[in-house]
């Protein structure tokens, strides 16, 4: 009851300070950037499904050509992919008239993916890996957005990071890659300060950091970070689910979750925020469901590896609840987890197309096919 009263009591507080007209949810009025490249490689699964003669699948895949997914950037080659996205953008708005709202994940402190080891990075702090993060990633990264003011970003920033060093300090490589996650993250987070780019720092999932016990260490953590980026420098909240298979509503909710509060993205998004408020941290989130589409496929809650999987809820800003900005897709369904889960799995950000004809097929909502 204690933890009931604590939480109405700091949920009412956040709506009668709520300056929200001080800085407004940045998906309001926008359309989320569709990314061509991603659009590109929805072609295979187009083709595979002709050749078996499967036109109702095929159209609802052009379908899925027209909705927003995020840019990665998980190496600083990849930087050259912002351009070709504002390029793309500018293109989209003079063709709708829509103001865009681009999404890129911004991916690639030293010693990454300390636990799974499936998404090891380019930069190692042996070898200089966080003077190189900032002079070759993110201060180019910051110049590409300086030089495009007229668009507006929703940047995520590294997925998975703070949750390593919050629940694995245990895993000897996380531990000794803690000071080098919080020291580039500060960086790219005070790097970052413009008013065209809203930063969603990575907040894991809610069968990660949303067990009663760690919801206090995240929040004091991601305090900590943020705290270091420097007293003028401002995030407009948290990404969660990235890539995961949770639902934002579970229905029903998957037997795994029985001992959690944090059931479903909704739920982790209500329980983290009263410890973001009392840490003074902005309780925004966009959550991904890109592949959240069918329910209850997996054993355990933290299997992760292409999980049998459909698109999930589209990328939307009617998110039914003042703490969530948006519904977006931040994983590009059919880039592989890696070298695990569904048999066939190529390497980590490989095509998986046999895994995005599943998408397609077990969508939910179900894509309309394009007519
Ligand atoms: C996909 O294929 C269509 C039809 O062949 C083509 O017009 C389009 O340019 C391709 N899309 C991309 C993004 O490559
Ligand atoms: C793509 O989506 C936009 C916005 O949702 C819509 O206005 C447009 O008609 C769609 N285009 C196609 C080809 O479906
Ligand atoms: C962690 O750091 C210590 C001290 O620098 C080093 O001896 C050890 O090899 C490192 N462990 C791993 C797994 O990188
Ligand atoms: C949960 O477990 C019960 C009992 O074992 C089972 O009947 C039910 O189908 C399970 N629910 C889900 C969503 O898997
Ligand atoms: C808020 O923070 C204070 C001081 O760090 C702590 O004692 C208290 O338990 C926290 N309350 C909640 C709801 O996290
Ligand atoms: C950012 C984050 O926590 N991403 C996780 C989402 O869930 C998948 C599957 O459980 C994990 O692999 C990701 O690390």
């Amino acid at each position: 009851m204690l933890s009931l009263a604590l939480t109405v009591t700091a949920l009412a507080a956040f709506i009668s300070a709520s300056p929200a007209d001080l800085y407004p949810n940045p998906f309001i009025n926008k359309a989320q950037f569709v990314n061509p490249a991603y659009a590109a490689k929805l072609n295979t699964t187009i083709a595979s499904f002709e050749a078996k003669h499967d036109t109702l699948n095929a159209d609802r895949t052009r379908t899925a050509q027209n909705i927003s997914t995020f840019v990665w950037v998980t190496r600083a080659v990849d930087i050259a992919a912002i351009p070709v996205a504002v390029t793309a953008a500018r293109t989209a708005r003079w063709k709708t008239g829509k103001d865009q709202i681009i999404g890129l994940v911004h991916y690639n402190l030293p010693d990454r993916d300390c636990s799974a080891g499936e998404s090891a990075g380019e930069f190692s702090s042996a070898k200089n890996g966080l003077e190189l993060y900032k002079r070759t990633f993110v201060d180019k990264f910051a110049m590409e957005l300086e030089k495009a003011r007229d668009l507006t970003f929703a940047v995520v920033l590294e997925p998975d990071s703070l949750g390593n060093v919050v629940t694995n300090q245990g895993i000897e490589f996380c531990k000794n890659a803690t000071k080098v996650y919080e020291d580039g993250l500060a960086y790219a987070i005070q790097k970052l300060q413009y008013s065209h780019v809203h930063l969603y720092v990575d907040a894991a999932h809610g069968g990660w950091l949303g067990w009663d016990d760690n919801l206090p260490l995240a929040a004091a953590e991601f305090s900590k970070v943020i705290k270091m980026a420097g007293p003028h420098s401002r995030i407009r909240g948290f990404s969660t689910n990235v890539s995961n298979f949770n639902p934002y509503i579970a229905n029903p909710r998957a037997n795994y979750t029985q001992y959690s509060n944090s059931y479903d993205e909704l739920h982790y998004a209500q329980s983290l925020t009263p410890h973001l408020l009392n840490n003074s941290l902005p309780a925004h989130f966009i959550i991904d469901q890109g592949r959240a589409g069918l329910q209850n496929q997996r054993a355990e809650w933290g299997e992760w590896c292409n999980v049998k999987a459909g698109y999930g809820l589209r990328p939307s800003a009617k998110t039914g609840s003042e703490l969530v900005d948006a519904i977006v897709w931040v994983k590009p369904g059919g880039e592989s987890d890696g070298k695990c889960g569904l048999e066939g799995a190529p390497g980590s950000g490989q095509w998986f197309n046999a895994y995005v004809e599943g998408l397609v097929k077990d969508a939910n909502p179900v894509l309309d096919p394009l007519k």
